[in-house]
């Protein structure tokens, strides 16, 4: 027979050194366990005389409550240990930006149309796209070219080998086919904004073959020049966050709208820096009009119900006045430095509410 006084202290001082769960749990059942240390004591209790065996029961009792006492409060302690260990190794600082600041920059032409959306998306307008190879149609009869107008020229536009039937598609030399497509396809009232790469073959210090235009249509019952220019003065006001800008509606000529109209917004050139807004010069910034009946009646709108207005900006030109950039041909020179220096963070989408370009 053993001393309950000894396994208990032999068992407390294993207790005291388990090193994990583990470790005590085994240790609960070589002592406690069926098996164990202790039970194979009190099994032993039957044999004895009952006054002895009263009071080595009670020893026994008292050494196993100590045991069990002993294994639940180093069980808690191990437990709050491990806890921690966890707590410490998978520790987050949850104050540090959510991902690396990514090293790809926005292209000033991406960012320039992406401001333009969304100051037209927030007047109501859907964006439309269209092909890049268009036929003649689209690009420009039914947009009210003559048939001898110089643009329809091999100089002025790129044209495709002729078809078979002696017919040769293009590539489109402005988006506006995109709103003959829209008419055709779309009833009364149309709102539409349309993005766009657009080809013609010129080639110098202030011409690229391809470049961007941004182009817009509104076709509705009662629509009048009225409308034409809130639309636009309000777009340029939001466009150069600038709420007083002056805007100078000029007299012009295009074939696809009557009246037409060139925009210019006031500016300074003083000190060789151009400053938009204030000063006594004019830059011109858009083309635009109220769309010309020929047109409708070719888009299958009919003119005695319906009228409109259209308007047309190069990006490129746009991008450049607003964001400082002083020659064209770099937009297309894929210079990274150059990127570095005019692209735009690419988590900074535009919006009215966000602010347009930080
Ligand atoms: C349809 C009817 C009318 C679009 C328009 C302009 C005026 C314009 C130029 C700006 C600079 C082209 O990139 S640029 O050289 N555009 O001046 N564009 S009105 O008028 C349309 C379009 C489609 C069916």
């Amino acid at each position: 027979m053993e001393d309950p006084d000894l396994i208990r202290d032999q068992t407390l001082r294993q207790i005291a050194a388990a090193a994990s769960p583990d470790a005590l749990e085994q240790i609960r059942v070589a002592v406690l366990g069926r098996r164990g240390r202790l039970t194979e004591q009190m099994k032993d209790l039957a044999t004895l005389a009952s006054g002895e065996r009263k009071a080595r029961g009670a020893a026994l009792n008292a050494a196993r409550d100590a045991i069990s006492q002993a294994i639940e409060d180093r069980k808690r302690a191990l437990d709050a240990a491990q806890l921690e260990r966890r707590l410490a190794a998978e520790r987050l600082d949850v104050t540090l930006p959510a991902r690396p600041e990514p090293q790809g920059r926005i292209h000033p032409i991406s960012q320039t149309l992406d401001e333009c959306i969304a100051i037209f998306a927030n007047m109501g307008f859907r964006v439309a796209e269209g092909p890049d190879i268009e036929d003649d149609f689209h690009n420009f009869t039914a947009l009210n070219f003559p048939p001898e107008h110089p643009a329809r020229l091999m100089h002025d536009t790129f044209f495709f080998p002729p078809r078979p039937d002696g017919t040769r598609m293009l590539l489109r030399t402005h988006t506006s086919p995109v709103q003959v497509r829209t008419m055709m396809s779309q009833r009364p009232p149309i709102r539409v904004v349309v993005p766009g790469r657009t080809y013609r073959c010129d080639s110098d210090m202030t011409h690229t073959p391809m470049f961007h235009q941004i182009e817009g249509l509104v076709i509705d019952r009662t629509t009048h020049m009225g409308h034409l220019k809130g639309c636009l003065i309000e777009f340029v006001k939001s466009f150069f966050e600038i709420d007083a800008v002056p805007v100078r509606f000029r007299p012009s000529f295009f074939p696809f709208t009557e009246p037409s109209a060139e925009v210019d917004i006031g500016c300074s050139r003083a000190g060789g820096e151009l400053r938009i807004g204030a000063g006594a010069e004019w830059l011109e910034i858009l083309g635009c009009g109220m769309v010309h009946p020929n047109v409708l009646k070719n888009c299958g709108i009919d003119p005695e119900e319906h009228q409109g207005f259209a308007w047309g900006m190069g990006v490129e030109r746009i991008a450049m006045l607003k964001y400082g950039i002083p020659d064209l041909r770099t937009f297309y020179e894929s210079d990274l430095r150059w990127l570095r220096h005019y692209g735009f963070a690419a988590l900074d989408i535009p919006s009215l509410a966000g602010g347009l370009a930080r």
